[in-house]
This record gives structure tokens, C-alpha cells and sequence, in this order.
């Protein structure tokens, strides 16, 4: 059915240009070149009760027909990369043209000191790595929003970003607050999620260009947990350098899917929505609220094709069953939708998730421990563990033939 789209309510929407150029993962505008502009005014349409199907081309359901070929997905996913943003993120922008870093090492610890430029301002942010106490390196390194609150094995150095410096996540006033801000404006339509990927492509850049900080750039992974649960998966989504993302106890707006969160959430459930989320904070763009605040049926994606642009790069969700609130029913049914993409590509153990039973927000349970082993232990230390994982320990019971129901193609070529 034809939604009857306002061009005063969706002005962001019905002006949509879409411009490849625009697209930040280099890897994957390569892999694009062939792959046609995305329509600038497309209608969109309600998606209900069911996920959106994550291999039909956009917009779906026109035009019609599917993806069939791994070059037909790398073209899809590029365009939905571009989408997420227009509609649900705001822009990532490059790394800036002037950016250099200075780095320091105390014992076990290091300091990467980075000053970026543009014509808009300057800025100054640092990240402390703490390196493993024994071996020599150069050592797989896990990104933690605000430090990390999973256990990191043995072997694998720790950096820890400041996030809310980058761009501020308080609540509601903090829109366009932080050092991000000062280089791409207030005005930026950037919410604070991707404002926090670009600052790890920029790490990124200069841990690859600094070889004495000792790190392997071809091992790196990203966490958080809750809000920067949610980041976590963005920025994994947004740069196809990080090798692993683990978005812990992240929910509605990370690991959840919109449209599902909006159908769990009712007395006596209490669980976050979309309309809730953007009143509360900044994480999202403001595009975002044309949907938040009307129908999230309307979205012409759901948050398992945010997970589906990490694929086939390896992604494994740690949620929790006890916290309401997160949308442990949602989150389980996305993590169902999204591990189809992986299977498409045929790399099913590629993509894992982890639904604990009840516990203190964002304290990792040790029922877990093995599960996040294996993921890190392939991923990050290059060992042969089972990585098909989908433990549900929260025995939450999800109808999906309902929501997920389409068949999953063969695009491994
Ligand atoms: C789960 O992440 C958020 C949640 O989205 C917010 O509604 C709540 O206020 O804070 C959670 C959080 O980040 O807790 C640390």
C-alpha cells in the first residue's frame, strides 16, 4: 500500500539525493563502482507486521525483484549504508584532511594523541591503550566506548575512547555539544552515534600510521555497552576495517529492531521506542524523528540491516533477558532476522548473539564468558573456535515466521 507521504512532515524524506560519492567505506565504493545511483525521490511505503525483507532492493517493494549475486548485495548494501544515514543517523563525514597524532608509551600503557583540522575549527582528543602484560606484539585491539565492561582475554590490547567528548549524549539539550561539532557545525545533521564512528575511522587512520603503537589494525574490534551498545554497532557498521563488533546490552536503537520494539512495548511491558528514544537523547539524527514520531513502519529498513552492513565481517550480540526495558523480545527476533544475511553469504558463523538470563545491567554474566571467548578467539586471536552461537539463556520466545519471512538466496557468488 502507497503511503500518503506530506512533503511538510517528510521534507527530509521526499528530498532525498542520493550521491554514491558520499559513501565513506572506500572498500565498499570500490566494490560499487557498477552499481546505479539510488532513485532521489523515492515513495516510500508501510511495512507492517512483518521486518522488512533485507534482500529486496531498495525502495522496496519497488522495484520489484530481489538481490541474486554477491555483487547485486555489495550494491545494496552500499545503498542502504547511504539510507541509514539519510534517514536514520545522520552523516559521516570523512576523515578530516588535516589530522596528525603524537604517541606515548609507559609501560604497559600508551597515549595516542590526535589533533584534526578543518576550515571550521580544531580540535584535540586522546585515547589511552592499555597493552597486554605479556607477549610482544604487534597485538589485536578491542575499542571500548567509555572502557570496556566485557572481560578481554589475554593478548589483546584495550583503547578506550571518551565517546560523550566526541559528541555529547547527556539528554535531549546535548544536540550538537562536543569536539565533532566544532570541526562540522552544530548544525551538523550528524546525531551523536556516527559522530562517535567517524572519531574510530579516525583512530583507525592513525594507528595505521603510527606502527609503534604496536597495534595489528587488521585485528580490531569495537564495544560498549547500552547507549554505547548501540554506537558500538555503528561504528562496526561504518568502518570494514573492524574485524569484530560486540554491541553489549545495546536494545532499541542497537540490537532491537524498531518495529518490533514498538510491538513488544504495552502494558505490563515496558520497553523503549522509537517516539521514546528521541525525546530522551541525541543519539540519532534529527531526520530520524519524521519516523520516530509517526511510523516506524514507514522506515524502508529495520535495525537488522544496520547489523547487515558489518556482514560479512563478524558481529556478536550480548543482550539481556532480565532488562525489560532493552526489548529482549525485540532484540532476539532482529538477531533472527539479521543472521539470515550471513547465511546468504555463507558465512553463518560469522554472526552470533547471546540472550542472557536476568542480571545487572551491563555486569557481564559469567554464562556468557564462553560464548564472547569464541567470537573474540576467532575473530581478534586467530583461533579455531565454534562461533555458532545463538544461546539463549533468557529462553525468550520469539513467533519468527511471522516477522521473518522471507527466503534467504545464495549470494555467496
Ligand atoms: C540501553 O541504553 C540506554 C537506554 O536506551 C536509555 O533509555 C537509558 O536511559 O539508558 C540506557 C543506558 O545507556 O544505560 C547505561
Amino acid at each position: 500500500m502507497r503511503y500518503p507521504l506530506s512533503l511538510s512532515t517528510l521534507s527530509t524524506v521526499a528530498t532525498l539525493v542520493v550521491n554514491l560519492s558520499q559513501l565513506i567505506d572506500p572498500a565498499k565504493a570500490a566494490a560499487t563502482a557498477s552499481c546505479s545511483a539510488l532513485p532521489s525521490s523515492p515513495s516510500l511505503h508501510t511495512i507492517a507486521n512483518v521486518l522488512p525483507d533485507p534482500f529486496a532492493w531498495y525502495p522496496a517493494p519497488t522495484p520489484s525483484g530481489r538481490v541474486s549475486t554477491l555483487s547485486d548485495w555489495q550494491c545494496h548494501q552500499s545503498q542502504l549504508s547511504t539510507v541509514i544515514q539519510q534517514l536514520e543517523l545522520g552523516t559521516k563525514p570523512p576523515s578530516p584532511s588535516t589530522v596528525s597524532s603524537s604517541y606515548n608509551v609507559s609501560g604497559s600503557s600508551g597515549t595516542l594523541e590526535i589533533t584534526a583540522s578543518n576550515n571550521e575549527g580544531n580540535i584535540s582528543f586522546s585515547v589511552g591503550i592499555q597493552y597486554p602484560s605479556s607477549g610482544s606484539g604487534p597485538f589485536p585491539a578491542i575499542i571500548a566506548y567509555g572502557g570496556p565492561s566485557i572481560p578481554i582475554p589475554s593478548g589483546i590490547a584495550t583503547i578506550t575512547l571518551d565517546n560523550g567528548a566526541i559528541a555529547a549524549q547527556d539528554d535531549a539539550s546535548s544536540r550538537g555539544k562536543g569536539l565533532f561539532y566544532t570541526l562540522y557545525g552544530s548544525d551538523s545533521d550528524a546525531g551523536a552515534m556516527i559522530a562517535w564512528a567517524w572519531a574510530v575511522s579516525v583512530i583507525i587512520d592513525r594507528l595505521e600510521a603510527t606502527p609503534d603503537s604496536n597495534i595489528d589494525t587488521t585485528k580490531l574490534g569495537v564495544t560498549g555497552c547500552s547507549r554505547n551498545g548501540k554506537g558500538a554497532l555503528v561504528a562496526g557498521a561504518y568502518d570494514s576495517r573492524i574485524a569484530l563488533t560486540i554491541p553489549q546490552e545495546s536494545g532499541s536503537g542497537g540490537s532491537a529492531c524498531w518495529r518490533l520494539s514498538d510491538a513488544e512495548e504495552g502494558a505490563p511491558q515496558d520497553v523503549q521506542t522509537a517516539s521514546e528514544i528521541v525525546q530522551e537523547n541525541v543519539w540519532f539524527s534529527t531526520s530520524f524523528n519524521t519516523f520516530a514520531n509517526n511510523d516506524t513502519n514507514l522506515l524502508p529498513f529495520d535495525h537488522h540491516q544496520l547489523a547487515g552492513l558489518i556482514a560479512p565481517r563478524a558481529l556478536f550480540f550480548i543482550d539481556n533477558s532480565g532488562y525489560e526495558w532493552l526489548g529482549p523480545w525485540s532484540s532476539w527476533g532482529c538477531n533472527l532476522a539479521s543472521h539470515t544475511i550471513w547465511q546468504a553469504l555463507d558465512v553463518p558463523d560469522n554472526m552470533g548473539f547471546s540472550m542472557s538470563s536476568n542480571h545487572p545491567h551491563c555486569s557481564f554474566p559469567s554464562e556468557q564468558e564462553a560464548d564472547l571467548d569464541a567470537y573474540i578467539g576467532k575473530f581478534l586471536l586467530g583461533q579455531s573456535t565454534n562461533t555458532s552461537i545463538m544461546s539463549n539463556y533468557g529462553g525468550v520466545d520469539f513467533p519468527e515466521a511471522q516477522w521473518v519471512n522471507w527466503t534467504v538466496p545464495d549470494l555467496s557468488s
